[in-house]
């Protein structure tokens, strides 16, 4: 695995951070972080693709241990695990629930995961309904099935040179 070759943090507007990660083993990702977003999961995958600055992303798929990592150092180091008035979501949605197949959560191309390392006592899939998947603040952006309809912050990505590294 080669080592991250770049990292770049823009904050273009007032609620997306853009985070560009280049060198992964699949190729280059571009992530946009959706800071002050605040819509439920059927909401933040339309956000992915269809918002104003950088359309044409998918929800956050993490790969890899190395991945999340970066991720979520780079979103400790912003601040981004902290709960306030300024971001008041309680987590980040990310491409995977279990919609139709209860306790096997699948990204949004259908695989499964082969890293996932959930908060404490999670998944628990409360009341028989926690079904989407965030990065919750409470535990440090460790991973949580919550209720699709809550409102949260959204992560997303995008290809930007497939089979370039
Ligand atoms: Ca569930
Ligand atoms: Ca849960």
């Amino acid at each position: 695995m080669k080592v991250i070759l770049l990292l770049a943090i823009i904050f273009s507007t007032s609620y997306a951070n853009e985070l560009k990660v280049c060198s992964f083993s699949e190729g280059c990702k571009l992530y946009t972080m959706f800071t002050n977003a605040f819509v439920n999961y059927d909401d933040a995958k339309d956000l992915c693709q269809n918002n104003a600055i950088i359309p044409g992303n998918d929800l956050l798929t993490i790969r890899s241990q190395e991945e999340f990592q970066l991720i979520r150092r780079k979103m400790i180091a912003n601040e981004m695990h902290v709960k306030d008035s300024s971001a008041p979501a309680n987590g980040y949605w990310i491409g995977l629930d279990d919609i139709g197949h209860q306790q096997d959560f699948r990204w949004d191309d259908g695989t499964s995961p082969t890293f996932t390392p959930w908060a404490e006592n999670n998944p628990n899939n409360l009341f028989g309904d926690q079904n989407c998947v965030q990065l919750w603040k409470k535990a440090m952006l460790k991973w949580d099935d919550d209720f699709c309809y809550k409102q949260k912050d959204v992560l997303c990505e995008k290809d930007i040179c497939q089979g370039d590294a």
